[in-house]
C-alpha cells in the first residue's frame, strides 16, 4: 500500500487458494477485492476535500483521529480502520505447509504472557467468540514487548487504546460465512493453522525496536 493518500489495494500475498480449505478461495475473492477494496475507495473519497491530511499515513490519520476535521472523522475510523485491519489480517496469514515458525523472542514472550502458544489461541479464541456482531480479536504487544489480547468492535484498530497488533482475527461474517455460515468457532479454530510465523515474529520484532 502507498504510505498515504491516495491509497491503493495491495495484491495479497499469496494465490487465492492458498488458505483452502480452512478459508476458501471464494471467501478471499469477495473479502480482498470487494470487500477491503470498499474500504481503500471509501477512505481516498472521504480525503479528497482535505489536501492537508492527504500526506499523513494511515497510522498518522488513526492516531490523531480525535483531532480530524468532524466531516471526515467516522469515515476514517471506519474505512482507514478497514484498510489497516485487513492489510494486518491479510499479511499474517500464510498456507499451513509454507514451513513459518516463530522467532525465539516471541516464542519465550508467548510463554511468559499466556503459558503458550495453545493457551494463547484459548485466550484470543474467547475473545473472537465474545465480540457481539461485527469486529476483531487481536494479539497486541504493549510498548514493554509485553503480550496481550484485545478486540474492537466495527472497524476500530487498537492503537486506539495504544496497543500495538501483531497478528488479528476478522470475526466479521464476510470473513468466514461462505465457508462455515454461522460456525464462528470452526473458523477460528481453522485460522490458527493460517498464522504466518515468520510474519508475526518480523512485526514483533520492529514493534520491540522501539522499546
Ligand atoms: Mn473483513
Amino acid at each position: 500500500m502507498s504510505s498515504h493518500y491516495p491509497f491503493t489495494l495491495l495484491p495479497l500475498p499469496y494465490s487465492y487458494e492458498a488458505l483452502s480449505p480452512a478459508i476458501g478461495e471464494e471467501t478471499l475473492h469477495f473479502h480482498h477485492d470487494k470487500h477491503m477494496s470498499t474500504y481503500v475507495e471509501n477512505l481516498n473519497k472521504a480525503l479528497e476535500a482535505h489536501p492537508d491530511l492527504q500526506g499523513l499515513s494511515l497510522e498518522s490519520l488513526l492516531k490523531k483521529l480525535d483531532r480530524l476535521p468532524k466531516d471526515v472523522q467516522t469515515a476514517v475510523q471506519n474505512n482507514g480502520g478497514g484498510v489497516y485491519n485487513h492489510q494486518l489480517y491479510f499479511s499474517t496469514l500464510a498456507n499451513p505447509n509454507s514451513g513459518t515458525k516463530p522467532s525465539e523472542d516471541i516464542k519465550k514472550a508467548i510463554e511468559r504472557d499466556f503459558g503458550g502458544i495453545e493457551k494463547m489461541f484459548e485466550q484470543l479464541k474467547k475473545a473472537a467468540l465474545g465480540r457481539f456482531g461485527s469486529g476483531w480479536a487481536y494479539v497486541v504487544t504493549d510498548e514493554n514487548g509485553v503480550l496481550s489480547i484485545c478486540s474492537t468492535a466495527n472497524q476500530d484498530v487498537p492503537e486506539l487504546c495504544s496497543f500495538l497488533p501483531l497478528f488479528t482475527v476478522d470475526v466479521w461474517e464476510h470473513a468466514y460465512y461462505l465457508d462455515y455460515q454461522n460456525r464462528r468457532a470452526d473458523y477460528f479454530d481453522a485460522f490458527t493453522s493460517l498464522i504466518n510465523w515468520d510474519a508475526v515474529s518480523r512485526i514483533y520484532k520492529e514493534r520491540s525496536s522501539h522499546f
